[in-house]
């Protein structure tokens, strides 16, 4: 008899091939498909040769090829083509088999198909993956959550082609239940998002106040790159900085500045206002993406709407300095506000999220991975009920020796004209979740009058709504009370 293979995948395109040669490395056997067959034939011929894969031109061979509980991976575009590979494999699989998403599908996708194959006796795993074409072969950070009774049956294989950190502990681990994988990628990408857009401000205030080349440039991110902020974004930008064009010249400066993205920002943005989480600094970050794509609107502005010309006498030294502790401060601001969204995602869909686990998922092997998210691991394995990672003591204290500088950073930007909306906004939010009396009493007063929403007291008991009638005109009827 033939023998079978570990696991099979569907998807032979960048991602799919790599995590196929990086499962083979680690010792499993991989049967592959793909819509387009001839792609399995040229890969089996190709880049799997002489490897353990055994290429299928049809999921009824595919599936027939695999050990039980059989095990079946869509690395597909998101969307349609995974309920379309869903629904045919369906009827050639037995109670117990297992078919995992690995696409960046949007979470509630994974919601409902978890649901629909636990259904059918089926199990299913939505698994985020992170790093890219280099991280799959090599590494990738795994993100997986669904049916947990089907853990234990890739456990292995994915641990074993995960990333690993210094003492050898996989960036994989079980998420939690139905879509939880699915979302905490995307908050990884969120924060990919915001740790993008706070070293592109550090950059713009570097070039435009202290009128630094990107050969200077090069040089501080080289240093950041050494100490606390070390991370895989800063050390390619540091690299991106260093890069010269085939004249000689910085290659950044030829890069047209409009900035692409493909959603996963958005869908956490979106996410953290139906959840109601302040989720400030990702949200500016995928707003200065979208004002940064308005080009030609921008330079036709530029002609119209002036500001002040910046310019800087300071010490440029400190400013420099100011402005790592600006960032460091900003970035724990942006990691708190997420793991505040991944709290209310637990809350409101029943998952158990282990939230040292994350942060170790993200240690390694994909692109927000830094020095870092140990310390967030170290703070929830303190305390896994932490509310806000501003209230660990390593984050008070690192913010608190931030305060200063972050402020001189955000004032001085601002004076000269320079948007930092995530510097600034991360600052806002600090001074916000610190502020014991928000200006929030006179906005309830602007609800009741307009709209007779009503308000509590601050001399009577939480719960108990009262309404005035502001005018003399209006009746004493209030508004239902209810909270969006
Ligand atoms: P793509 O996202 O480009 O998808 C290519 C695969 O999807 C091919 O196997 C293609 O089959 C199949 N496919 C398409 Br396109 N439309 C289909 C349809 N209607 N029905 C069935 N199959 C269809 O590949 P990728 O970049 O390797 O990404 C795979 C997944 O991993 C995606 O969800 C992606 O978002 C995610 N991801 C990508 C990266 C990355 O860096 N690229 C990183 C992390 C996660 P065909 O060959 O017949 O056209």
């Amino acid at each position: 008899m033939e023998k079978k293979a570990d696991i099979g995948l569907i998807g032979l395109a960048v991602m799919g091939e790599n995590l196929v040669l990086n499962m083979e490395s680690k010792g499993f056997s991989v049967a592959v498909f793909n819509r387009s067959t001839n792609k399995v034939d040229s890969f089996v011929n190709g880049r799997g040769k002489g490897k353990n894969i055994i290429g299928t031109r049809s999921l009824e061979e595919l599936v027939g090829s695999l050990k039980s509980p059989r095990k079946v991976m869509l690395m597909v575009k998101a969307g349609k083509p995974v309920d379309d590979f869903i629904e045919l494999l369906i009827p050639h699989l037995d109670k117990g088999d297992i078919i995992i998403d690995g696409g960046n599908t949007h979470f509630p996708d994974t919601n409902r198909r978890t649901a629909y194959l636990e259904s059918k006796g089926l199990l299913y795993i939505g698994t985020g993956v992170s790093g890219g074409e280099e991280g799959a072969l090599l590494g990738p950070s795994i993100m997986p959550g669904g049916s947990k009774t089907a853990w234990p049956f890739v456990k292995d294989i994915f641990q074993s082609i995960a990333a690993k950190v210094d003492d050898g502990t996989p960036c994989c681990d079980w998420v939690g239940e139905n879509g939880a994988g699915h979302f905490v990628k995307m908050v990884h990408n969120g924060i990919e998002y915001g740790d993008m857009q706070l070293i592109c401000e550090a950059y713009q205030v570097m070039n435009d106040l202290l009128e630094m080349s990107a050969d200077e440039m090069h040089e501080v991110f080289k240093e950041w790159n050494k100490g606390e902020l070390d991370s895989y974004l800063i050390e390619i930008t540091r690299d991106i900085l260093g890069f010269k064009d085939d004249d000689g010249k910085p290659m950044v400066d030829k890069i047209l500045d409009t900035a692409g993205q493909k959603g996963t920002g958005k869908w956490t943005g979106v996410t953290a206002l139906d959840l109601g989480v302040p989720l400030t600094l990702i949200g500016e970050s995928v707003f200065s993406r979208c004002l940064s794509a308005q080009k030609d609107e921008r330079v036709v502005a530029s002609k119209i709407l002036t500001g002040p010309k910046p310019s800087f006498t300071g010490d440029k030294k400190q400013m420099i300095e100011d402005l790592r502790k600006a960032l460091l401060a900003s970035k724990i601001v942006s990691y708190a506000q997420g793991y505040v969204l991944m709290r209310a995602a637990a809350e409101e869909f029943g998952w158990h999220l282990n939230n040292g686990g994350i942060a170790l998922m993200w240690r390694g092997g994909c692109i927000i991975r830094s020095v870092f998210l140990g310390k967030i691991k170290e703070a929830f394995d303190k305390n896994p009920e932490l509310n806000n990672l501003l209230l660990d003591d390593y984050f008070k204290a690192k913010i608190m020796d931030a305060d200063a500088s972050w402020r001189r950073v955000v004032a001085a930007a601002t004076v000269n004209g320079i948007p930092v909306p995530a510097l600034s906004s991360a600052l806002s939010y600090f001074d916000g979740y610190r502020c014991k009396r928000l200006p929030a009493n006179l906005l309830q007063a602007q609800r009741d009058y307009f709209g007779a929403h009503t308000y509590e007291r601050i001399d009577k008991p939480r719960g108990e709504f009262f309404h005035t009638n502001w005018t003399g005109r209006g009746g004493t009827t209030a508004s239902t009370t209810y909270n969006v």
